[in-house]
C-alpha cells in the first residue's frame, strides 16, 4: 500500500509507471534502515566501492560512466509556451513537442528496474519558502544522494497531506534491464540526454544521465530553474549563491550572499577560515540561496539544501580545512581516485600523489600519465550538519538578513579584487556584467570567457532580461534603504607572468572585512568609516591602505595591480556588454540600458 492518500500524487505515480514500466515501485521513507539497505545494494551492484572504515568510515566511492561526468547545458531545456519567455540564453522547445519526444524515450525506460518514489522538501521545515517535490527515479544512487541533499521521506508525505502542491520530478537513467538480470554499475544513455523543465506546470523530466545536477532534481532543476520562475511570480529570489555568516572581532554579525559560477569558489567561501585575526566565518549554505523581503525591508535568505555536493579537486587542509573535516566520514565520493589502502585522493589533496593510485575510471595511474587521477568535476556528497563551520541558525525557517551580495567570476584580467556598486541599480548592472572563464562543472571547453550574469546563465528558468527586471523591482517594492549592498569580486586576476595575483581562500577574509565595513555605512555615497574607498568609473574600490594587509604575503605593487581599474580594459568590456545587451532586444530593462550608458559616459570623461 502506498503510504499516502494524496490522489494527485497516486495518479501521477500510476501514470508514470504505465509509461516507464518498472518491475516494481518503492516508496522511500528516508529511514536509516532504508539507507543501509540501499548502500548494500549499491555495493553489490558495483556502483559503490566501500572505503576503508579505518580512514574514511561509512563512506563510498562511485565511478560514473566516463561519458556521464558533468551537467550538460546543451541538453538542458526550458519548455514554456512562448519562446520569448525562455529568452535568448536558454534552449527552448515547445512543451507539447518535448512531451512527445520524452514520452518516446521514457516508454519502457525502467523495465526490469525499481522505480523509487522520493518525497522531498527544499528549504527549512515550516519556512515560508519551503517547496515540496517528488522525484521518481530508477537510480538508487540518486536516492541516497537525495537523502543527503534534501529532507527526504515520510515526513514530507505527511506534510503534503491529501492535496499539498509538489513539483513533479521524473528521472530515468534510460537503461532498461530488459532480459538482463544485472545492471552495469553506472547505467545511462549519454546519446539521448534531455533535462527538460516545464515552468508553467512545474514539472521536470530528466532522461539519460545519472550525474549531479542532471539527476538530483531537487538541486539546480527545482531549486533554481523551476524556483526562479516561482520567485518571479511570487516576488522573491531563487539564486545560485553561497550564504555566510561573518562575525567581526567586535562580535558584530553580518550575513553575506555570494553568486559565483560553477566551480568558482562558493563552497570554499562558505567554509572560509579567516587569516585575519579575530574574524569568524560560518556556513549557512554553499550553492543555492532563496531570499524574500521581510516586513523590515531586508532580504532574508534560506539555504534550500541539507547537504553539499562539492568539487573535490583543489580541496585540502590549507585551502579548505572545514571541507576536509566535513568529508572525513559518511560521505559519497564520485569520480575521485582510489588509494591502495581504500581511501580517496584528488589533485591538490596532497602535494604528491600516493603510490599505486587507481584513477576515476578504475585503471592504474601513475604521475607520469598526462591525465588526471581524479576527474576535474569529481565531487563529494555530504550532510551539511557534518561541517565544523555550520552556523547554528543555518536551518532557521525565517532565514538570515543579508547585508551584502557578492558577484564573483574567474577573470584573469579587467575585474579588480573587489569593487562596490554605487546603488542598487548599479549593483544589478554589475550582476549582469558577471563573466567567467568556463570550468569542468559543465561539458564543453574549459577556460573560455563567457557572460554568466548573476552566475545564473545555466540556471535561470525564464528570460534573463525579465530576471534582471525582477531584481530591479526589489527596490521599487521595498525601498532601497535596507537592501543589501552589492559588490563585484575576483579572486582569479593574473599577473603578467600568468599565475594568480591573490592568494585567495582564507585570505579572502581581508576582502570580507572591507565589505563588512562598507555595509556599516549609512548611505551608498561616499568614502568614510573604516572601509575607506576610492571612487572610480566602475564603482568604489578600497582606498590605498584600506584593505587590512597585516601578515599578508602580497607585495605592495601586486596589491596595487589587484585593485587597479584599467580604463582601456573597461572600455572594451563596456563595448562587449553593449553587444551582449543587444541580444535581449526590447526585454532589456530601461534601468540597465541607463546604467550602461552612464558607465560609458564615466569612462569617456576620464582622460
Ligand atoms: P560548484 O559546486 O560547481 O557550484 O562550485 P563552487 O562555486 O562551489 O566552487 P568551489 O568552492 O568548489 O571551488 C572550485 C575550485 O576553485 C576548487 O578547485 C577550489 O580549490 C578553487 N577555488 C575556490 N576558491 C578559490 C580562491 O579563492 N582562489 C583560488 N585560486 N582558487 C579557488
Ligand atoms: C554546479 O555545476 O554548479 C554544481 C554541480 O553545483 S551540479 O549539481 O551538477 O549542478
Ligand atoms: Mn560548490
Amino acid at each position: 500500500m502506498p503510504p499516502t492518500e494524496h490522489k494527485g500524487l497516486l495518479r501521477w505515480v500510476d501514470e508514470v509507471a504505465g509509461l516507464v514500466q518498472p518491475a516494481r515501485a518503492y516508496w522511500c521513507d528516508g529511514s536509516a534502515t532504508e539507507r543501509d539497505r540501499l548502500y548494500e545494494e549499491l555495493v553489490s551492484a558495483g556502483t559503490f566501492i566501500p572505503l576503508s572504515p579505518a580512514t574514511r568510515p561509512d563512506s563510498y566511492l562511485a565511478r560514473s560512466d566516463p561519458r556521464d561526468v558533468a551537467r550538460l547545458e546543451g541538453r538542458t531545456f526550458i519548455c514554456c509556451q512562448r519562446e520569448a519567455d525562455a529568452g535568448p540564453t536558454n534552449n527552448w522547445v515547445p512543451p507539447d513537442q518535448m512531451r512527445t519526444q520524452l514520452s518516446a524515450l521514457f516508454a519502457g525506460s525502467m523495465r526490469g528496474r525499481t522505480m523509487y518514489v522520493i518525497p522531498f522538501a527544499m528549504g527549512p521545515a515550516g519556512s515560508p519558502l519551503e517547496i515540496w517535490g517528488v522525484e521518481l527515479t530508477d537510480s538508487p544512487y540518486v536516492v541516497v544522494n537525495m537523502r543527503i541533499m534534501t529532507r527526504m521521506g515520510t515526513a514530507v508525505l505527511d506534510a503534503l497531506g491529501q492535496e499539498g502542491e509538489f513539483v513533479r520530478c521524473l528521472h530515468s537513467v534510460g537503461a532498461p534491464l530488459a532480459g538482463k538480470d544485472r545492471s552495469v554499475p553506472w547505467p545511462c544513455d549519454p546519446g539521448n540526454v534531455h533535462i527538460a523543465h516545464f515552468p508553467e506546470t512545474r514539472e521536470i523530466w530528466s532522461y539519460g544521465s545519472g550525474y549531479g545536477g542532471n539527476a538530483l532534481l531537487g538541486k539546480k532543476c527545482l531549486a533554481l530553474r523551476i524556483a526562479s520562475t516561482m520567485a518571479r511570480d511570487e516576488g522573491w529570489l531563487a539564486e545560485h549563491m553561497t550564504v555566510i555568516k561573518v562575525t567581526a572581532p567586535s562580535g558584530e554579525v553580518k550575513y553575506m550572499a555570494g553568486a559565483f559560477p560553477s566551480a568558482c569558489g562558493k563552497t570554499n567561501l562558505a567554509m572560509l577560515v579567516p587569516t585575519l585575526p579575530g574574524w569568524k566565518v560560518e556556513t549557512i549554505g554553499d550553492d543555492i540561496c532563496w531570499m524574500r523581503l521581510g516586513s523590515d525591508g531586508r532580504l532574508y535568505a534560506v539555504n534550500p539544501e541539507t547537504g553539499f555536493f562539492g568539487v573535490a579537486p583543489g580541496t585540502n587542509e590549507t585551502t579548505n580545512p572545514n571541507a576536509v573535516a566535513t568529508v572525513s566520514h559518511s560521505t559519497i565520493f564520485t569520480n575521485t581516485a582510489l588509494t591502495p589502502d581504500g581511501d580517496v585522493w584528488w589533485e591538490g589533496l596532497t602535494p604528491e600523489p600516493p603510490e599505486g593510485l587507481i584513477d576515476w575510471k578504475g585503471d592504474g595511474w601513475s604521475p607520469e600519465r598526462s591525465d588526471k587521477a581524479a576527474h576535474p568535476n569529481s565531487r563529494f556528497t555530504v550532510p551539511a550538519a557534518q561541517c565544523p563551520s555550520i552556523a547554528a541558525e543555518w536551518m532557521d525557517p525565517e532565514g538570515v538578513p543579508i547585508s551584502a551580495v557578492l558577484f564573483g567570476g574567474r577573470r584573469s584580467s579587467t575585474v579588480p579584487l573587489v569593487l562596490e556598486a554605487f546603488s542598487w541599480e548599479h549593483g544589478v548592472f554589475l550582476g549582469t556584467c558577471l563573466a567567467s572563464e568556463t570550468t569542468a562543472a559543465a561539458d564543453g571547453a574549459v577556460g573560455v570567457l563567457r557572460r554568466d550574469p548573476f552566475a545564473m546563465l545555466p540556471f535561470c528558468g525564464y528570460n534573463m532580461a525579465d530576471y534582471w527586471a525582477h531584481w530591479l523591482s526589489m527596490a521599487t517594492t521595498a525601498g532601497r534603504e535596507h537592501l543589501p549592498k552589492m559588490f563585484l569580486v575576483n579572486w582569479f586576476r593574473q599577473g603578467a607572468g600568468g599565475g594568480y595575483l591573490w592568494p585567495g581562500f582564507g585570505e579572502n577574509s581581508r576582502v570580507l572585512a572591507w565589505v563588512f565595513a562598507r555595509c556599516g555605512q549609512a548611505g551608498h555615497e561616499g568614502p568614510g568609516g573604516d572601509g575607506q574607498a576610492r571612487q572610480t568609473p566602475i564603482g568604489w574600490v578600497p582606498a590605498p591602505g584600506a584593505l587590512p594587509t597585516d601578515g599578508l604575503a602580497v607585495a605592495a605593487p601586486q596589491l596595487e595591480e589587484l585593485l587597479r581599474v584599467d580604463l582601456g580594459e573597461w572600455r572594451a568590456e563596456a563595448a562587449l556588454l553593449r553587444d551582449y545587451y543587444n541580444l535581449f532586444g526590447d526585454r532589456l530593462p530601461a534601468g540597465l540600458a541607463g546604467e550602461l550608458a552612464a558607465l560609458e559616459q564615466r569612462l569617456a570623461e576620464v582622460p
